[in-house]
C-alpha cells in the first residue's frame, strides 16, 4: 500500500514516519537531515498492514521535479493514503501552489481515493498560526476537492500527529479484505490460547510498537516505546552471565534471541512476554497467581496453539 507524505521542507514529514513506524522518540528526530528526493521505506503497521511509504523531500528543486511531466505519472498514481503537511510556523502564501499542484496531480492519478489528509503541523510552536495556514490552504477550493479533504493541526513533539496517522492508517485497515482476514486469524488462535490458561492474550507489532489484536478485543494503548523485547540486548548484563554460565557447561551457539521469555510478577497475576516471531511480541496477563495457572501459560507458549501462531506470523510476513 502506498503512502505518500508531501510537502514543504522541514514541515516535518520524516520525523513524522520514523516516530510513528519505527518507534522513535522526538529526541531522535531533532537533527534530521533535508531528505533529498524520494525516499521509500517498507514497514508492517501494526503486523498486519504492508506500506511503503514514499517520504518526499519538500526542497523546491525536488518539488518541480515531482510536478515535471516526465514524473508525475510515478508519484502520483496507485497511491492509497496520501498526506500533505506544512510547519504552521512559517506561514507562505506559496504553498497554496504546491498544494494545489499535488491536489490535481494527486486526483488525476489516483482517482480512486476518496480522502487527502493535510497535517499542520508544529501546533506545540508558540508562533504556529495554523488557523491563517487553514485559511490559506482552505481558500476557494476547487468543489470537488473540498470534500475529500480534511484539516487537522497536529504536533510531531507532542504525539498529536502520530495519532493522527495511525488513524489514518487504520481506516485503511479497515477497507482491506486481506487485513480484516488477517487480523480475525490471529484472534483466532489468541482466543484459544485464552480458552486453554484463563489468560488474556496481547500480540504487539515491534518496530511501531502498536497492538495488533488482544482477547480483550479492541483494546487502546500508547505505542510501547523503548519497548524491543530483545531481552539479550535488552539486559545485556543478564545475557553476559546467561553466556558465562552456558560456557562452564560447554554448551556453545548462544545467540541473545535465545533469551526470549521475560517474567512479571505483582501481588495478583503474572505478566509474561514471550517474542513470537522477529517484530511480533506475545504478552500473557494471567487472572490469578496459583502455580498451576502459571505453568499452564507457559506450556501453552512452547504448544501447538503458540507454534501455530508462530507458522501464521511467518507466513504472512511479507
Ligand atoms: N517544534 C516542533 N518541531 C518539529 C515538529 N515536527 C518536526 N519538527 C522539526 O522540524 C525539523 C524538520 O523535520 P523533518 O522531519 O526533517 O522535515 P521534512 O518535512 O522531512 O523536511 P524535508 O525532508 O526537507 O522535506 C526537524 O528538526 C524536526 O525536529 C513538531 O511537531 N514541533
Ligand atoms: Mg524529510
Amino acid at each position: 500500500m502506498k503512502v505518500l507524505l508531501f510537502g514543504p521542507a522541514g514541515a516535518g514529514k520524516t520525523s513524522l514516519m520514523r516516530t510513528t513506524c519505527l518507534g522513535y522518540n522526538f529526541m531522535k528526530v531533532l537533527n534530521l537531515k533535508p531528505t533529498k528526493g524520494v525516499s521509500r521505506e517498507n514497514f508492517i503497521f501494526r503486523g498486519i498492514l504492508e506500506l511503503s511509504i514514499w517520504d518526499l523531500g519538500g526542497q523546491e528543486r525536488y518539488l518541480e521535479r515531482y510536478f515535471s511531466e516526465s514524473q508525475r505519472e510515478l508519484i502520483f498514481s496507485e497511491v492509497t493514503a496520501a498526506v500533505f503537511m506544512v510547519d504552521s510556523a512559517i506561514i507562505d502564501a506559496e504553498v497554496r501552489d504546491i498544494f494545489d499542484n499535488f491536489l490535481k496531480y494527486l486526483f488525476e492519478f489516483s482517482p480512486e481515493i476518496d480522502q487527502a489528509y493535510v497535517l499542520l503541523n508544529k501546533i506545540d510552536l508558540q508562533e504556529s498560526k495554523e488557523d491563517e495556514f487553514y485559511e490559506i490552504l482552505s481558500k476557494n477550493l476547487n468543489g470537488e476537492f473540498k470534500d475529500k479533504i480534511s484539516f487537522t493541526p497536529v504536533s510531531v513533539k507532542e504525539g498529536s500527529a502520530q495519532h493522527r496517522l495511525i488513524e489514518i492508517l487504520d481506516y485503511e485497515i479497515q477497507k482491506s479484505t486481506l487485513s480484516l482476514q488477517r487480523l480475525g486469524k490471529v484472534r483466532h488462535l489468541l482466543d484459544e490460547l485464552k480458552l486453554t490458561t484463563l489468560s488474556e492474550f496481547l500480540l504487539f507489532n515491534q518496530p511501531d510498537g502498536l497492538l495488533i489484536t488482544s482477547t480483550l478485543g479492541k483494546f487502546e494503548s500508547k505505542p510501547l516505546q523503548f519497548m524491543k523485547f530483545e531481552i539479550g540486548t535488552l539486559d545485556s548484563n543478564i545475557y553476559n552471565l546467561y553466556q558465562q554460565i552456558m560456557e562452564l557447561q560447554n554448551i556453545s551457539n548462544l545467540s541473545p534471541l535465545k533469551l526470549s521469555t521475560v517474567v512479571y510478577e505483582s501481588e495478583d497475576c503474572w505478566i509474561i512476554v514471550k517474542e513470537v516471531i522477529n517484530g511480533a511480541v506475545l504478552m500473557a496477563v494471567t487472572r490469578g497467581k496459583q502455580p498451576e495457572i502459571f505453568s499452564g501459560v507457559l506450556s501453552a507458549l512452547n504448544g501447538e496453539i503458540f507454534n501455530n501462531l508462530q507458522i501464521y506470523l511467518k507466513s504472512s510476513e511479507f
